[in-house]
């Protein structure tokens, strides 16, 4: 007995008679991501609404496959319009202050003037993101992309902002990975709370 190339049979009883018989091929699988991850999206542009009040879940993954296919059909910052928010965090966590993973921690930004650098930067980090490139990746949250008009931005969420050693390890990762040789700076969503410029806590 003996399969060719196209998965085909060939027997070849001892009765001399040949029977053919097509066998199913093999599905390649879908390579599966260590974690599931969730995109949201966010349109900040209605006037006088509450924060948040148009902050979407949209999608849900945990396979590399799916996650192309997202990306490239959806989530590029250049196709958002003005006002908007990409977010991709790990699914169970909403990107919130309000989330109790999210509640004792802070971000790390970075601005972009450029669209095609916002893009790139996007999609460096999800890669990392995804393929958990961090060392302390059950200190990550997710990361949010928005488009504003004086400066489109790039915000790495954390979970504990008083762990000075860990938030520094990510930052300086975090830099590697996108490219940015600037400085960057670390809030405490605890003091954006209370005031809009709140001051950064670390730099790297
Ligand atoms: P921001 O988007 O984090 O700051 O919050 P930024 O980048 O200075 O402003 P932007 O206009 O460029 O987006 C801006 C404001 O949105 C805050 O001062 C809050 O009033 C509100 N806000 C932002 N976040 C992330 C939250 C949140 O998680 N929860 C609530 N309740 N309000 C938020």
């Amino acid at each position: 007995m003996a399969a060719n190339e196209a998965g085909i049979e060939v027997t070849a009883p001892t009765t001399g008679e040949l029977v053919v018989t097509e066998q199913p091929q093999p599905q390649p699988q879908p390579h599966k991501l260590e974690r599931k991850w969730t995109f949201w999206f966010d349109n900040q542009s209605k006037q006088g609404a509450a924060w948040g009040t148009c902050l979407r879940k949209v999608y849900s993954f945990d396979t590399v496959e799916e996650f192309w296919c997202l990306y490239e059909q959806v989530f590029k910052p250049s196709k958002l319009p003005g006002n908007a928010d990409f977010h991709l965090f790990k699914d169970g966590i909403e990107p919130k202050w309000e989330d109790p993973v999210c509640a004792s921690g802070g971000k790390w930004s970075v601005t972009s003037s450029r669209k095609a650098d916002l893009d790139t930067m996007w999609l460096e980090t999800l890669m990392a993101l995804i393929g958990e490139q961090f060392d302390e990746p059950d200190d990550i949250c997710g990361v949010v992309a928005s488009v504003r008009q004086r400066q489109d931005k790039l915000a790495l969420w954390t979970k504990a902002a008083a762990n000075e050693a860990a938030q520094m390890s990510i930052g300086r990762k975090w830099k590697e990975i996108i490219d940015v040789n600037d400085k960057i700076t670390y809030s405490f969503h605890d003091d954006s709370k209370r005031e809009r410029n709140a001051k950064s806590r670390y730099n790297v």
